[in-house]
């Protein structure tokens, strides 16, 4: 059973994760309107994965008898600057989550609630993937300083990007 303050806790990251799937669809239909459907692509499977993450808090509430309680999702922006600056606003908007995760876990302990400790891991180590991944493409897209044969390349590259369901380990 969940504290209330633990759900409460819970359900603002269900929130969290949705508005992370609606950014990222709006940086898909950003690069998707630019004509670099590669980008586009990388950004609608990571739409997928934030769905996944909302999805599994969603059924962890659930599981400890808990009550889902869903709550608006802001409108998010929908213009950046370049390429460029939409891959920094998402490894922002990725640091932004993992400090919340570490706040959830946080939670967790102040409510010596070590089943929610533990589910939090799997949490824990997909923030990692998440800026290793985005934080690779912005140090790229630096790198190429936005030369319309670079971003040519590096769209290809990230159209290849396959959804793969993460893994399901710690559920
Ligand atoms: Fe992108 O990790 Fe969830 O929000």
């Amino acid at each position: 059973m969940l504290t209330d303050k633990m759900a409460k806790a819970l359900n603002d990251q269900i929130n969290a994760e949705l508005s992370s799937a609606y950014l990222y669809q709006a940086m898909a239909a950003y690069f998707e309107h630019l004509g670099l459907r590669g980008f586009a692509k990388w950004f609608d499977n990571q739409v997928l994965e934030e769905m996944i993450h909302a999805r599994k808090l969603y059924d962890f509430i659930h599981e400890r008898s808990g009550r889902v309680v869903l709550e608006g999702i802001e409108a998010p922006q929908h213009e950046w600057e370049s390429p460029l600056a939409a891959f920094e606003a998402a490894l922002k908007h990725e640091r932004y989550i993992t400090s919340r995760i570490n706040d959830l876990a946080r939670v967790a302990d102040e409510e010596g609630d070590r089943a929610t400790q533990i589910f939090l891991q799997w949490f824990i180590s997909e923030q990692v993937e998440e800026e290793s991944s985005v934080g690779e493409i912005v140090d790229q897209l630096r790198f190429i300083k936005e030369s319309p044969h670079g971003l040519f390349m590096l769209d290809r590259e990230l159209g290849q990007r396959k959804f793969t369901t993460p893994s399901v380990e710690g559920e």
